[in-house]
């Protein structure tokens, strides 16, 4: 499918503000993609998919994990966290991507997994840094995130586990697995 094509039935799958969002995760996906050393078409198309499936209804989403087999784990979590395998399916049969790198950022861009690829860790960090995000130390990870995608991505991670922690939520074990994965990367043990 044709990027524009894609821009526009995409589009259409979310209310105006999520659509500006992922405009804001497109264009830093490619900035981090150049900076790093990674395709930025293929960080940019994971980008342009990555919540397509975020406004779908919630017992849609659970059929297409239940009748595909998705990571089914992700049921017993928050509802939160299911856009993101669907929309991965939905990447690729409804919009035909074949990049099995980019149906897996999509897939991981809200828990992140451990041993994540640069291509997932830029995917997941766009979406957290992008310019309509404004929440507390927001600024000083996308500072991070200009010198380094690694300590960025722990940082963002630690934040985003503590975050969850004080609201008395659950935390998907692949999101500590990434953080513990980072944590070991970066500083070792
Ligand atoms: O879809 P976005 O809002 O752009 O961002 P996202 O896909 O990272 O989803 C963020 C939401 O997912 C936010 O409400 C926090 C939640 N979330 C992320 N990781 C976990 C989680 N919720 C739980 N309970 N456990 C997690 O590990
Ligand atoms: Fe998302
Ligand atoms: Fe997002």
């Amino acid at each position: 499918m044709e990027r524009q094509e894609m821009i526009d039935r995409v589009s259409k799958e979310m209310p105006e503000r999520r659509w500006r969002h992922t405009e804001g995760v497109m264009a830093t996906a490619i900035k981090l993609a150049e900076r790093y050393g990674e395709d930025p078409e293929r960080a940019e198309l994971a980008a342009i998919l990555h919540d397509v499936a975020k406004y779908w209804g919630i017992e849609k989403q659970k059929s297409i994990i239940v009748d595909n087999g998705l990571r089914g784990d992700v049921l017993l979590y928050d509802k939160e966290l299911w856009h993101a395998p669907v929309g991965a399916w939905v990447a690729e049969h409804e919009y035909g991507v074949e990049d099995k790198g980019v149906l897996d950022a999509i897939c991981y861009h809200t828990s992140g997994r451990s041993g994540m690829t640069k291509l997932e860790k830029i995917v997941w960090l766009a979406d957290y840094i992008e310019p309509g995000r404004d929440f507390p130390g927001v600024d000083a990870i996308r500072t991070l995130a200009e010198s380094s995608l690694e300590e960025a991505l722990l940082a963002a991670l630690n934040a985003t586990i503590s975050f969850l922690a004080a609201k008395e939520k659950k935390i998907y074990p692949l999101t500590i697995e990434a953080r513990d994965s980072m944590q070991s990367a970066n500083k070792g043990g």
